[in-house]
């Protein structure tokens, strides 16, 4: 296999866990929706971002909270583009957070280095999408599809069904080209899950993360407030931090967080403490 020139194979060789955070140009997400809906106020957002320490953005145009409705791909372009445009010499590395080829395709050539699909490419021409670029990819498992996935998730093994899924995926992009080094796998918390099905998964990563670095994603979810008792997703900052700090201990290679600058110091204190260095 040659070495991959993909800028996530070089971050993932220097630092560890990386910070990804969160930029969300929607009216609807689960946290912030509607904060960074314009483009101005996206891009202030990912600047923000960068100055507390996140290693890669993720922009996405399309909420994929429970009970989302699908966004039309123009408008998905008028949203992530220009915030892609503004950032594309920011420094850190750019994802884009799509299920639509053409946004995967347009994104690319607008500055993303990465695709975080909560589709995991399954949409026709997605895997091309991707193969064509040296872009690397997160493959997310979900069951359904967010307009209706959290009404009645249901699996007999869900760490067998989602190692499988995952297995599968990394398979078929490997198969149309795309190096095993550019691929990330998710086990898509909240997506189509159970309270204890995101616990299982969460207690499996270290083995997930024997296929590929496994991205992370609980920031403020609802698996949070379940453990916490906090209703509000204003509410879960420390849960969050304390959740991500856990799956860092078990292997988690990114961590997807609203908050990088906490999940950042709390990072430094582990670490120092665990006599690794900040
Ligand atoms: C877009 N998005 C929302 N939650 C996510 C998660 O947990 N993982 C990934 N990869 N993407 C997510």
């Amino acid at each position: 296999m040659t070495a991959s020139t993909a800028p996530i194979v070089r971050l993932l060789q220097t630092r560890r866990p990386l910070l990804m955070g969160i930029v969300n140009v929607t009216p609807d997400s689960f946290h912030d929706g509607g904060r960074y809906a314009s483009p101005e106020a996206a891009i202030a957002q990912s600047r923000r971002l960068i100055d507390e320490g996140a290693d890669i953005l993720d922009i996405g145009g399309e909420s994929t909270r429970p009970g989302a409705q699908p966004v039309a791909v123009q408008e998905e372009l008028v949203r992530v583009l220009p915030v892609l445009r503004a950032l594309r010499n920011a420094g850190v590395l750019l994802s884009v957070d799509t299920r639509q080829p053409q946004v995967m395709r347009a994104a690319l050539a607008a500055g993303a280095a990465m695709i975080n699909d909560v589709n995991a490419l399954r949409a026709p021409g997605a895997i091309e999408a991707v193969a064509e670029t040296d872009a690397s990819v997160c493959l997310m498992h979900m069951q359904g599809e967010p307009r209706t996935m959290q009404q009645a998730p249901r699996y007999d093994d869900v760490v067998a069904e989602v190692t499988a899924f995952l297995r599968q995926r990394i398979d078929a992009c490997v198969a149309a080209g795309i190096g095993r080094d550019r691929i990330v796998i998710d086990p898509g918390f909240g997506f189509g899950k159970r309270f204890e099905d995101n616990l299982a998964l969460a207690r499996a990563l270290p083995e997930l993360a024997r296929l590929a670095p496994v991205l992370v994603g609980l920031s403020r979810k609802s698996m949070i407030g379940v453990m916490t008792g906090r209703a509000s997703t204003a509410e879960r900052l420390a849960g969050s931090v304390a959740a991500a700090l856990w799956a860092a201990r078990r292997g988690a290679a990114i961590l997807r967080v609203h908050d990088v600058a906490a999940t950042r110091d709390a990072l430094a204190v582990w670490r120092q403490l665990e006599g690794e260095g900040s």
